[in-house]
């Protein structure tokens, strides 16, 4: 099917606006958590920048707009404001499991009028309803919107595209659906909680839209058809929260073509800053070298000014080493450094008769009859502290891990 005119969108998901930013890992200080809650919550305003300058025609967001129904109005308030300034460009949003759409939620106008806040604007279509639905796209009527809602949280175990909705006669059509493709593998594949409205590759090939703008997974991947052409895509979430969205994160530019030529799809760098999980094996390094060869490891991975890195050291290191303090000025180039000491003592030197060597070889002895990784993490820890004891050092437990 062919138009006499291309289209040219920008795609984007998963924002969780308003998400509490805690046990992703990266052990934020609370100040840090405050600057990196108002980045998250920017989002809207980034897509819509990115949405003009562009040059898309429209928005199309597939779900997970904000995190939870329990996030202050301010902060949609700030969503509906960006949305706002987009016009008279359209926006289309699919409720996902997050932000679904049930009574009294934020999509329900009668809750914003409630609360005194202003409404849903006018150059936003909101899919509300649980069944497929067919929109009009303003000015264009050689496109078609096909979308529908998520009614609450709960995980959906039906085959959205099984059947698919019909595919509108234009010559463009747009689906907007938010569930787990089988074959995602990104980092938070389907497993679980995180699998809900299943569909398959082929399901979606299948079902003959023009493009399938997809939310619920958080890294971007592109739906292929057998020829290789891409005909779907998950733009995934595009601000780093956590340890399990590090790496790049983009908008989605995706201009489906008059004349049936392959459709573009264009990555738009989504955040300035990017989440990186290093880890590095330091063993027996002293100082100097150690900090250099976590520099090397920053390098190697492109980490800049802006970036929210956990570094997780490894190998061994003399008992009473405390490597993350050697790593304290490495902070000062990044915006948020966590470190995590998973370095081991080595084994004991034979024949121990001092009460440190015999402390040692006890510790070991509960190390090596540890059931699981928390255990032994726990029996490293108390050789490290029990030596600094008997060896009159001051002793400092180490910063807590969230994870
Ligand atoms: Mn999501």
């Amino acid at each position: 099917m062919s138009s006499g005119r291309p289209l040219t969108f920008l795609q984007s998901s998963d924002w969780h606006l308003g998400s509490a930013l805690t046990g992703g890992g990266l052990s934020f200080t609370p100040e840090a958590r405050a600057v990196r809650r108002d980045e998250v919550d920017a989002a809207a305003e980034r897509a819509v920048a990115a949405a003009v300058s562009c040059g898309a025609e429209a928005l199309l967001v597939p779900g997970d707009l904000w995190d939870a129904e329990s996030v202050p109005p301010a902060t949609i308030h700030r969503l509906l404001e960006a949305f706002a300034s987009f016009a008279p460009r359209p926006v289309f949003v699919a409720p996902g499991n997050h932000d679904f759409a049930g009574p009294g939620g934020y999509y329900d106008p009668a809750l914003l009028s409630a609360l005194g806040m202003r409404s849903w604007p006018e150059n936003v279509f909101v899919f509300r309803g649980p069944d497929w639905a067919a929109a009009p796209f303003p000015g264009r009527d050689d496109v078609t919107v096909v979308g529908r809602a998520f009614l609450s949280s709960a995980v959906v175990v039906e085959r959205p595209l099984a059947p698919p909705p019909p595919r509108p006669p234009t010559p463009h059509a747009l689906l907007l659906l938010h569930g787990s493709l089988e074959s995602y593998a990104g980092a938070d594949s389907p497993r679980g909680t995180k699998r809900t409205a299943p569909f398959s590759a082929s399901e979606l090939t299948g079902a003959g839209f023009s493009w399938a703008a997809l939310g619920h997974h958080h890294h971007a991947h592109v739906v292929a058809d057998d020829e290789g052409r891409p005909r779907g895509a998950y733009a995934g979430c595009p601000t780093g929260r956590g340890l399990d969205e590090a790496g790049p994160r983009f908008f989605l530019r995706v201009t489906l073509p008059a004349d049936g030529s392959p459709i573009v799809v264009d990555r738009i760098l989504a955040d300035a800053r990017v989440v990186r999980d290093l880890a590095v094996d330091v063993s027996d390094l002293e100082a100097g070298p150690l900090a250099e060869k976590v520099e090397a490891a920053f390098r190697e991975a492109g980490v800049e000014a802006p970036d929210l890195v956990r570094v997780t050291l490894t190998g061994t290191q003399v008992f009473g080493a405390r490597p993350a303090d050697i790593l304290r000025p490495l902070a000062q180039r990044v915006k948020h450094l966590a470190v995590r000491d998973q370095t081991e003592p080595p084994a004991p030197e034979p024949g121990p008769r001092s009460a440190e060597g015999r402390f040692a070889s006890d510790l070991f002895a509960i190390r090596a009859a540890a059931a699981d990784d928390a255990e032994r993490r726990v029996a490293d820890l108390a050789l490290r502290l029990g030596r600094d004891a008997l060896l009159g050092r001051p002793i400092r437990p180490p910063e807590a891990e969230d994870r």
